[in-house]
């Protein structure tokens, strides 16, 4: 009855596409951060990782605004240069001197889920540039990003010792505005596979999603994790460049021009 039970039950994981096989960010797999050292994670004023983000400038990480909200300065740090989250002697742990959170940012599925963290020192990791309105063939349906974060490797399951990647297509704007009644094509875009199983999740969110050395998207919402039909949505960045420009380019204070 028992065995019956743990099979029924698992049956019925595998075909609720929950990824039993509990892969990494979901279904991905490691990641370097010498190759991609300008990937970041947050970390909460007990050391807790929760949210991912992008060096754009040496004092700067752009991230998702729900990873910034109602947090001030000090209650959070940026790990750079750390692809093991035990590997305490590697890369730094650095503080904020500001937050900055998009101006119409209300929730994560209104668009806008933006924010960009001042550091109080800047970082020695070359920054990532983000995509501009010129490069609209990355949001062309089928393009192939890349995602990286230390989030969850299952839906319900523990976020990531390491940091992970996974390969997710552009998914067309009418099939994510199935998926999702609330989908706002010019301000996000969806990417995945129609089956699922392979995703970010919970812990990835402010994290990159990239193409072709740039920055393409923000990892913003999603239902659930890796289900079939439920993509992950990512914040349509060069559709934020002129918003972001002006806070990313910005001199440090302090810094005086000559
Ligand atoms: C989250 O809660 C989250 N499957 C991130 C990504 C996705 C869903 C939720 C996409 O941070």
């Amino acid at each position: 009855m028992r065995r019956l039970l743990v099979l029924v039950l698992s049956a019925m994981l595998v075909t609720s596409g929950v990824a039993v096989a509990g892969e990494q960010v979901i279904g991905g797999e490691r990641a370097s951060i010498e190759a991609n050292p300008w990937v970041v994670y947050l970390t909460d004023d007990h050391g807790v990782q929760f949210c991912g983000g992008t060096v754009v400038a040496p004092t700067k990480v752009l991230t998702a605004a729900h990873c910034a909200l109602g947090r001030a300065p000090g209650d959070l740090r940026v790990v750079a240069g750390r692809e093991d989250k035990l590997d305490r002697d590697s890369g730094m742990s650095v503080a904020l001197a500001d937050i900055w959170i998009h101006k119409q940012y209300v929730a994560a599925d209104e668009g806008e889920d933006l924010a960009v963290l001042t550091l109080r020192k800047p970082l020695p990791y070359t920054p990532l540039p983000i995509a501009e309105p010129a490069d609209r063939a990355l949001y062309q349906p089928g393009t192939q990003l890349r995602a990286l974060g230390w989030g969850r490797t299952s839906e319900n399951g523990k976020t990531s010792r390491y940091l992970m990647q996974a390969v997710l297509p552009v998914l067309p704007d009418t099939y994510c505005a199935e998926s999702y009644p609330q989908f706002v094509k010019t301000d996000m875009f969806c990417a995945g596979y129609e089956t699922g199983k392979i995703d970010t999740c919970q812990g990835d969110s402010g994290g990159p999603i990239v193409a072709d050395g740039k920055l393409v998207g923000v990892t913003s919402w999603g239902e659930g994790c890796a289900r079939r039909g439920k993509p992950g949505v990512y914040v349509r960045i060069s559709r934020y460049a002129k918003d972001l420009h002006p806070v990313v380019d910005a001199l440090p204070t302090g810094v005086v021009e000559p």
